[in-house]
């Protein structure tokens, strides 16, 4: 591994001033998961890494019924999936941090880490979409808020700029008869990429029969994870069952586009989408308490 030099940044402002002085020839360090393995193979390389852990904001998370979450961005996915609140409110979120890598790899990767390493493929991005979660981002001219739908822009990939970087992802206040999941399909039981992932918000009328309002969020089957728009709109006013969830999939593998790989050739996944979705959106519906 190349040597670089570390700095551990304590507020907001000292990770931006170091950031912005090295240009690309900077990198921020969250959990390490991915960073440390990819600057000893020589996937990407740094002068300085700058680690955000020591700034307090970076490694907590806020939650109020009725504000929403606010969650740090270096904070680990094991700190968030003990909490039966989250689990109740954001529970597509939940799904997504409780299964990155393993426990060990749990106990350091971040939720922001996992949306900043913008993998085509990353677990926890199709769940953001859904639950139309906010990235905030800080840098020399100040703070900016990006929609995750719009944080990717290729693989590896992001709207960062020189001197940026993720302060937290801001998710809406839950609301009542709504539920999210997220499910992957993988050749194995865990620790695999995924070969398509997705994530999804639904939220019922007061009867529990129909769904109001829908979000789609797909992974591995585009350069970046994608909000599927079409099939989310299309769901609004459908009754809650099998034959809409099957057409809400059939919709969304419209926007597929993925490669063919040792994981599975392009049909393969496009298939996929259909299969996950319609799983999703009845898990999704379920844990929003649909009647009948
Ligand atoms: C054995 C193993 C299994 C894994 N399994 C899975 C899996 O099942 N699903 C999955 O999705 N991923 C998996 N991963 C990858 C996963 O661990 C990472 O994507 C993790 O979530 C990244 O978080 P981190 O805190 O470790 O980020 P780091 O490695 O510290 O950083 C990741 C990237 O984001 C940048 N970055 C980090 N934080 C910020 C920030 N606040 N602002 C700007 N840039 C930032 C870094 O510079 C780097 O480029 C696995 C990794 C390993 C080693």
């Amino acid at each position: 591994m190349k040597d670089f030099d570390y700095a551990a940044a304590s507020t907001v402002d000292e990770a931006v001033s170091l950031l912005a002085a090295q240009g690309d020839r900077a990198r921020v360090l969250a959990g390490g998961t991915d960073i440390i393995v990819q600057l000893r193979e020589g996937l990407r390389s740094a002068d300085l890494v700058v680690d955000v852990k020591k700034i307090p904001e970076l490694v907590r998370y806020e939650f109020d019924a009725k504000r929403g979450l606010r969650l740090g961005a270096a904070t680990s996915c094991y700190q968030i999936y003990g909490d039966e609140a989250l689990k109740q409110a954001y529970p597509a979120l939940i799904d997504s941090a409780s299964l990155i890598g393993g426990w060990q790899i749990q106990g350091r990767a971040s939720i922001g880490g996992n949306l900043c390493n913008s993998s085509p493929a990353a677990d926890s991005i199709p769940s953001l979409i859904a639950l139309a979660a906010v990235a905030e981002i800080a840098g020399p001219q100040g703070v900016r808020d990006v929609p995750v739908e719009k944080f990717c822009t290729a693989p590896g990939r992001n709207v960062l700029g020189r001197g940026e970087f993720l302060v937290a992802l801001k998710f809406p206040a839950p609301v009542a008869r709504s539920g999210s999941a997220y499910l992957r399909f993988i050749p194995r039981n865990e620790m695999d990429i995924a070969v398509v992932g997705a994530g999804v918000w639904v939220r019922l009328n007061d009867a529990g029969n129909k769904i109001e309002e829908a979000r789609i969020g797909l992974a591995a089957v585009a350069p970046t994870p994608l909000l599927a728009e079409e099939a989310s709109t299309w769901l609004a006013g459908k009754p809650t069952d099998e034959k809409t969830y099957a057409e809400a999939g059939e919709l969304a593998k419209k926007i597929a586009t993925p490669i063919s790989d040792r994981r599975g050739p392009a049909d393969y996944r496009t298939h996929l989408v259909g299969v996950l979705i319609k799983r999703a959106l009845a898990k999704a519906v379920e844990r929003a308490g649909a009647s009948g």
